[in-house]
């Protein structure tokens, strides 16, 4: 008998969701990973972060075992003592301070697993805080407040539907490089290159030429932060050049006239100017896009991260709609996932839409969305003394203080905290603070679905995954980590039982899905539950999830495909989906209407010629967490400025010397490299850097550390209305670290 077998699991590291197929061999080692060809969405494609899935499970620094801080260092401690530990910390502080004395900051890896997406809110809503963060923040909040106010819930975001499109235009998204995000389609390179053969167009707005500029056939330079003003451009277009068509979706959308109305301000030869694209090329893009047999309208990152992102993301989905491309094949479409998805919950039409701003951060008065409050305002909680001042952090898969603006005032308030706890797998930047640190297993040694994502891909489809290999039974499985610690802060102590928790939690999820329209209305909670997975934990909830989805699929037929499930290309759902209080497609919600006079006096204002900071993504990296996997840190610095050449000469900067760079919120010094890839006056960091710092247990990144460019990025800058942090058009200064005479000086001294 031969001693390897093969396994096949979804990658859990990018919103790609790419199929892997795993050689394992004796003694559960993985031998080989590669692109699994008969995955229903991937069909074998594969990154370099795919493979480095070994590296990261046999990675000797990640996390096997509690830590607990004594005498100021982090010591391995039993799973028994760490929960002591947090039980004697904890709840006497929330006794003295209150519930909001804790803050909760709920990182990006979370989104990728079912133990921290469904029981992270277990956790959250025993601390009883309102001091609620996430990367949301600083990543796609505006979109969701966009999305929401739109069509009704936080995740009813129009996907391009690259597969049949013949016109894709994309705005601050790079996914050649990030694979994809608000847009779950692996293999971008080929799916684009199919737009192109096809006889379609791809065209990218982007401050950088980036790699997915190079395999478009157009590339637009757009100046920071200036996209809404390029989309007014674009949809005023439309409107003056009597373009617009919304097609059968007009039937079902309010506000038209105040969106044309709202356009007239912004004909392309006003806003051309500010956004760096002369107004002709602009009309021309508006004509394309309305001329197209069918056209989606991408916007990500660098148009949400930014000072008018809320603005960007809505004005995406306007154009989509003005042009009649909203809900057509080959335009914008909302995927119909198979389970959790809100806007296939309940009845069609029928919702309550979203509210904002139901209650505001303590120092700064920033809303809340979605329950949460911008990770910008997270810093001035701790430490701005007070009433409801924050003592107690809680991190789960967070690094803010790398991946949030102004990290040395972050990180400076944590060193202040009273107690901090993390649930991570890494001793980082951040989580070197921690007091007590419990780890989640590898990645491949837990169940697998992507809930979240499976909500914006380019086609329906449905993969679960058991674990690849065994699961290491001296690390809990993390659902049951967040349970004991649900636990401790809803007052039942470390030794609460925890499966009798997770029975509560599970008849809580029957409870809402025979309570509401679908297929398991009206029946008995206890008969559900009783033909639910009898494993428990994450399983039992997905398979509840799956059965009071729109497919009529079990846990049970998900695990007999293991190359996942094709539920087929999307297709039209409007009205059907739309969750609105009026069931309609709001194209002029109030709070976005009232944000456009800010837009208004930006095209007032003058540029005052400085430079501008913009962040890159790079294919061998994720966020700030797997730089201590060799395979993606070898080779060349990559931690650097990119400058263009003119710029360049004119402050005296080299290619390869360093750079110090300034801001109102920080100083830092980065290698340069010189090149036009980058718009002139624009200057580029990537993010997730800065590893050598004291306490960091990653001796490879370590190695390789980099510098934290959001020691630059400014908390006080942000997009208004959904409080989310600017990243991208950050005013900076730079010069030489090593001051150069000017050329030909030199011999005059
Ligand atoms: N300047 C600038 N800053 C940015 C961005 C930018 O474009 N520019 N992008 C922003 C975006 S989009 C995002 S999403 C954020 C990301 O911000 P964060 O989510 O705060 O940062 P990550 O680097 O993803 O850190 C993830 C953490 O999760 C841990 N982890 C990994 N897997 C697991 C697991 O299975 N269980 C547990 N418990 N922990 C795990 C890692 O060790 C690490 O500590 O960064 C943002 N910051
Ligand atoms: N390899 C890799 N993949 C990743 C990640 C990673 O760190 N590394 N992170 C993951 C995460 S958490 C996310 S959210 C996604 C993000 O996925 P993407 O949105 O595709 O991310 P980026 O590659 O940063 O692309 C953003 C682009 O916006 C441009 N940009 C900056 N400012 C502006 C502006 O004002 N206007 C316009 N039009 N463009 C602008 C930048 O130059 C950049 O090319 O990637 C995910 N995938
Ligand atoms: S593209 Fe994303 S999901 Fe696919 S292998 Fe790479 S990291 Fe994993
Ligand atoms: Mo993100």
């Amino acid at each position: 008998m031969s001693a390897t077998r093969t396994a096949y699991a979804t990658c859990p590291l990018c919103e790609a969701t790419c199929g892997l197929e795993f050689e394992i061999g004796e003694g559960e080692r993985v031998l080989r990973i590669r692109g699994d060809a008969d995955d229903a969405l991937s069909h074998g494609f594969v990154c370099p972060k795919g493979a480095s899935l070994k590296p990261l499970h046999e990675d000797p620094d990640r996390l096997r075992t509690p830590l607990v801080r004594r005498n100021g260092r982090l010591e391995e401690a039993t799973w028994d003592e760490a929960f002591a530990e947090v039980e004697r910390r904890l709840p006497p502080l929330l006794e003295e301070h209150g519930r909001d004395a804790v803050a909760v900051y709920i990182g990006n890896p979370a989104a990728h697993n079912l133990a921290t997406l469904l029981y992270g809110r277990v956790l959250i809503k025993a601390l009883g805080t309102k001091n609620i963060y996430s990367a949301s923040t600083v990543d796609q909040m505006p979109k969701q407040i966009s999305a929401g106010l739109m069509f009704g819930t936080i995740l009813s975001v129009p996907v391009p539907d690259v597969d049949r499109t013949d016109h894709l235009m994309i705005l601050g998204a790079n996914p050649l490089q990030s694979n994809g995000s608000l847009l779950t389609a692996p293999d971008m390179r080929g799916r684009i290159r199919r737009i192109r053969e096809r006889g379609g167009k791809v065209v990218v707005i982007d401050p950088r030429r980036t790699r997915t500029a190079e395999h478009a056939d157009e590339h637009h330079f757009v100046r920071p932060g200036t996209d809404a003003l390029l989309l007014f451009g674009l949809v005023h277009t439309i409107f003056d050049e009597r373009l617009d068509d919304p097609g059968p979706v007009g039937d079902h959308v309010d506000g038209l006239d105040v969106v044309r109305e709202l356009a007239r301000d912004f004909a392309p030869e006003r806003v051309a100017d500010a956004c760096g694209i002369e107004a002709p090329e602009i009309r021309r893009m508006a004509r394309e896009l309305a001329a197209a047999s069918s056209a989606g309208v991408y916007g990500r990152i660098g148009t949400c991260t930014q000072e008018f992102g809320t603005l960007a993301s809505w004005l995406v989905d306007v154009l989509n709609v003005v042009t009649g491309n909203l809900d057509r094949p080959g335009g914008a479409m909302f995927p119909r996932a198979a389970a959790g998805q809100p806007n296939s919950l309940g009845a069609p039409r029928r919702g309550r839409g979203v509210k904002l701003g139901r209650w505001t951060s303590r120092v700064r008065g920033l809303p809340e969305a979605y329950g949460e409050l911008p990770v910008v305002c997270l810093a001035e909680e701790i430490d701005t003394p007070g009433e409801g001042q924050v003592r107690a952090l809680v991190t789960v898969a967070g690094n803010p203080t790398v991946s949030t603006p102004n990290a040395a005032r972050l990180t400076r308030a944590i060193e202040g905290l009273d107690f901090m706890l993390s649930v991570d797998v890494y001793v980082n930047e951040t989580t070197r603070h921690a007091d007590v640190v419990l780890p989640g297993p590898s990645p491949l040694q837990r169940p697998h679905y992507d809930l979240a994502l499976y909500q914006l891909a380019v086609r329906n489809v449905a993969n679960y995954s058991p674990p690849v290999i065994e699961p290491d039974p001296d690390i809990p499985p993390e659902w049951r980590t967040l349970l004991r610690l649900a636990g401790i802060a809803a007052g039942q102590g470390a030794e609460a039982d925890v499966d009798a928790l997770d029975d509560l939690v599970a008849a809580e999820a029957v409870r809402r899905g025979v309570g509401r329209p679908g297929p398991l209305e009206g029946r008995d909670p206890g008969e559900v539950l009783a033909e639910l997975d009898g494993r428990g934990g994450p399983e039992r909830l997905l398979d509840a999830a799956l059965r009071a989805g729109p497919y009529d699929l079990t846990l049970a037929d998900l695990e007999a495909a293991p190359h996942g499930i094709d539920l087929g290309p999307l297709e039209p759902r409007i009205p059907e989906v739309l969750r609105t209080a009026s069931g309609r497609i709001e194209l002029a919600p109030e709070p976005i209407v009232a944000d456009v006079e800010r837009l208004k006096a930006a095209l007032q204002r003058g540029r005052n010629g400085g430079m501008v900071l913009v962040g890159r993504r790079q294919l061998r990296s994720n966020n700030s967490w797997m730089h201590n996997l060799e395979p993606l840190v070898r080779g060349k610095e990559r931690c650097t400025v990119h400058v263009h050449p003119d710029d360049a000469a004119r402050l005296g900067l080299v290619d390869g010397e360093p750079a110090r760079v300034r801001s109102r919120a920080g100083e830092v010094e980065v290698p340069v490299e010189v090149t036009d890839a980058v718009m002139p006056g624009v200057i580029s960091i990537p993010h997730g850097w800065g590893h050598d710092v004291n306490g960091v247990r990653m001796e490879v990144a370590s190695a390789h550390a980099g510098t934290n460019s959001n020691l630059l990025a400014d908390e006080t800058l942000v997009d208004a209305l959904s409080g989310n942090a600017v990243l991208n058009g950050i005013p900076v200064e730079l010069e030489p670290v090593v001051a150069r005479e000017p050329a030909g000086a030199g011999a005059a001294a």
